[in-house]
């Protein structure tokens, strides 16, 4: 905890500091470019849309934690399809998903001259510098499911759209509860830029009349540790007697509460929702603690990672908007504003289809 708020504490004098250098002279050099400005890292490199990916290309995936199932599923696939066009994949990455537990690793790929680094960030900030150094040594950076600060890498892989994620969360929750009741949110880490992306839209979409019997009366946060999560769900009933909603916008958060809400006194008057995976959830939607989840396919979101981190080594693309690439069997993508290539919609899990599902 003190850790987390001495890291939390650098990383806002470093901003504020390089604010003040911005409005004297330029932050980290004399030019201005559009990356100080909070627009994705540029390059003056063109593109060439034509030419092959490069054969033998090491592609680094570095996970929030590296023993998050989730995470875990979409690596091994970005490593799998890195065979494909001859490339080499690896994972490494912390134990925990504190916010600077990933700077050491960055600083061993560069070390090690990796041709990209895919990240999936613990904090927006904290891997900044590390990650600029790698760009200026001409290693890729690509951030997959939870963002950077959009000047330290060159594209971000979103799952989905993220207003999508965030609001439809909220409108399924609504609608199981017949949009009345006290309702909470059992996060990941307070420094996630994915969840705090969906937060942020599930308070607007709450803001809604439609919502007005509805009231979100706490956020607490699991770490991505089961255990914690587990502790705090037991809390957050505890403290809210009245609660009748949890969404739970993390896979291993969700997992962990209706562990705890299972065969619990809680089971049949708490409605769980959020983001899961169909395997980790699956008893619990069989045995009626769960009625419905979301996510999308892990899988894939590795595999256009590591398509799109080849494209970017290989000279196809270079992060502007508007540049295309083909990711292997999922076909064609297109890089969006802000350097973001979004895969495709969340799938809903229930009852009559989770037995389709296997990840
Ligand atoms: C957890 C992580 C991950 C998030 C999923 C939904 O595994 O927090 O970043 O995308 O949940």
């Amino acid at each position: 905890m003190i850790q987390r708020s001495r890291a939390r504490t650098r990383v806002a004098t470093a901003a504020a500091v390089c604010a003040l250098a911005v409005a004297l002279a330029g932050c980290g050099g004399t030019t201005k470019k559009d990356s100080d400005n909070g627009g994705p890292a540029k390059t003056d490199a063109k593109a060439d849309p034509g030419a092959p990916l490069k054969k033998g290309l090491k592609l680094a995936f570095l996970p929030k934690q590296i023993n998050n199932p989730y995470e875990k599923i979409i690596d091994e696939a970005g490593i799998t399809a890195a065979g494909e066009f001859g490339g080499k994949g690896k994972e490494v990455g912390p134990s925990d998903a504190s916010a600077s537990s990933q700077v050491s690793y960055i600083n061993t790929l560069v070390q090690q001259r990796q041709d990209a680094i895919l990240i999936a960030a613990n904090d927006p900030n904290a891997v900044c510098g590390p990650l600029k150094q790698a760009m200026k040594k001409d290693i890729k950076v690509v951030a997959y499911d939870s963002d950077t600060a959009p000047a330290c890498r060159q594209l971000f892989i979103n799952q989905a759209s993220s207003e999508e994620i965030g609001r439809s969360q909220v409108q399924h929750l609504a609608k199981q509860l017949d949009y009345k009741g006290q309702i909470a949110i059992l996060s990941a880490t307070q420094n996630a830029t994915n969840q705090n992306t969906w937060i942020r839209f599930m308070k607007d979409e709450l803001s809604k009349p439609a919502y007005k019997n509805m009231k979100l009366v706490k956020t607490v946060y699991g770490d991505d540790d089961d255990q914690k999560s587990f502790q705090e769900t037991q809390g957050l009933l505890k403290a809210y007697p009245k609660l009748k909603g949890i969404i739970a916008p993390t896979t291993v958060g969700i997992a962990a509460a209706a562990r705890y809400i299972s065969g619990s006194s809680y089971e049949g008057k708490v409605v769980l929702n959020g983001l899961g995976t169909p395997n980790q959830m699956r008893k619990y939607v069989k045995d009626g603690t769960v009625e419905q989840f979301a996510l999308w396919d892990p899988k894939k979101l590795g595999y256009l990672g590591s398509y799109a981190a080849a494209a970017l080594a290989s000279g196809q693309i270079t992060g502007a908007e508007g540049e295309k690439f083909k990711a292997g069997k999922l076909g064609e993508y297109t890089v969006g504003k802000n350097g973001e290539v979004i895969l495709g919609p969340p799938t809903v899990f229930e009852k009559s289809n989770i037995d389709k599902y296997h990840f």
